[in-house]
């Protein structure tokens, strides 16, 4: 019924970041560079890409009219097909941005959906973006209906009449009923396959999306989930038993990612793969420790453990990609509880066990 970004793959796309607030130009500036790499995992095109400072955001528009204008004629410029915000647009700044530059409009948080989209692998994680996609789109039909009909070859601006809104409305919230309902079957599986671990110790891989999670869990376990340069790679749970001196069973869960405004959609429908890590005894948080922004990012990891109630669960913090450091002569890594490694190149490994071990006592 609807398009989405999937389609548009190869599409010509402009950025738009604001450093809104506090936020200085050059964290708006990463955090784009961020967006352009998201651009590149969904096989978009980067042809121009804006920043403006602001305090606040526009009601209207998100940005400042000068900046629209501008947009407008880049657009022209360049021929893009699409624009992308860094930053949540209500359905409102949507519509209205939409109308006004004649193309595709979406937000950062549309973007991530359609990556997971793409990146879904197994009937539960199917099911789950599809149920973060219908309640993303649920609010915005309106601007969405704006667009479909100028794309049917221009044909009048407005959309549908009321009638066939409620319809479409009335058909969503159908479907997000049953997708629930598949969803709880699934989860109740995995309860009962749960049940038989009741007497592990459990331990789960939490982190920024591409801090190096799967290939630390394939390393411990030797299991061989996909580890790649990418972002979101994995968005299933997996779990496997981890060799160690402990007298009692270890098990390890690698999941998916976390990454700057994440949509809270996709927090709440992917609540059945996070369990693992609200039932784990010990998380280990993985950093990329070459990553200049990477206590942004704990932060970030921090704010959705505390969101699905793991705030309070025991942590490690790994520093990973230590390998990379050392080109680079850094400034030292902090020896207060940290534990640093390198899982690519098998460095630091044993020590992390220990530490795990110690931990549980
Ligand atoms: N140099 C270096 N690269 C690493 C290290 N660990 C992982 N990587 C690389 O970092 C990239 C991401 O690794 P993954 O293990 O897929 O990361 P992830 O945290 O599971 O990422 P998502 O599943 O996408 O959230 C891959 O290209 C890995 O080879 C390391 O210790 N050093
Ligand atoms: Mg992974």
């Amino acid at each position: 019924m609807f398009e989405t970004a999937n389609e548009n793959l190869a599409e010509r796309i402009i950025l738009v970041g604001t450093a809104l607030g506090k936020m200085t130009r050059e964290e708006a500036e990463y955090s784009l560079d961020e967006l352009a790499r998201l651009i590149d995992t969904a096989g978009g095109i980067e042809v121009g890409r804006f920043l403006q400072k602001r305090n606040r955001p526009d009601g209207a528009f998100f940005v400042g009219k000068g900046i629209v204008e501008e947009l407008a004629a880049k657009i022209e410029e360049t021929e893009a097909d699409l624009v992308v915000f860094d930053h949540l647009l209500s359905p409102n700044q949507q519509r209205n941005l939409g109308k006004k530059l004649e193309v595709k409009v979406i937000d950062r948080a549309m973007l991530i959906l359609d990556i997971f989209a793409l990146h879904a692998r197994s009937a539960e994680s199917h099911l789950q973006v599809e149920l973060a996609q219908m309640e993303y789109l649920l609010p915005r039909l309106t601007g969405l209906w704006v667009h479909l009909s100028r794309q049917r070859g221009g044909i009048g601006t407005k959309g549908p009449g009321e009638t066939q809104l409620e319809t479409d409305r009335r058909q969503i919230g159908k479907k997000i009923s049953t997708l629930k309902k598949r969803l709880k079957k699934i989860e109740k599986q995995r309860r009962t396959q749960r049940q038989g671990r009741s007497e592990y110790r459990k331990l789960a891989l939490v982190g920024y999306t591409n801090a190096g999670k799967s290939t630390l869990f394939n390393q411990l376990t030797q299991a061989k989930v996909t580890q790649a340069d990418q972002l979101f790679s994995t968005l299933d749970s997996t779990t496997r038993i981890m060799a160690t001196e402990y007298p009692q069973k270890v098990a390890l869960t690698d999941t998916v990612g976390f990454i700057e405004r994440l949509p809270h959609q996709l927090v709440a429908s992917f609540k059945s793969t996070l369990e693992e890590v609200t039932l784990a005894d010990l998380i280990l948080l993985v950093v990329d420790c070459s990553d200049p922004y990477k206590d942004r990012k704990i932060e970030v990891v921090t704010s959705v453990l505390d969101s699905i109630k793991a705030g309070q669960i025991p942590r490690l913090l790994i520093y990973n990609k230590v390998d990379l450091l050392e080109a680079e002569s850094e400034a030292p890594i902090p020896t207060n509880g940290i534990i640093p490694i390198s899982a690519l190149k098998k460095v630091g490994l044993n020590r992390l066990k220990a530490e795990i071990i110690a931990r549980f006592g």
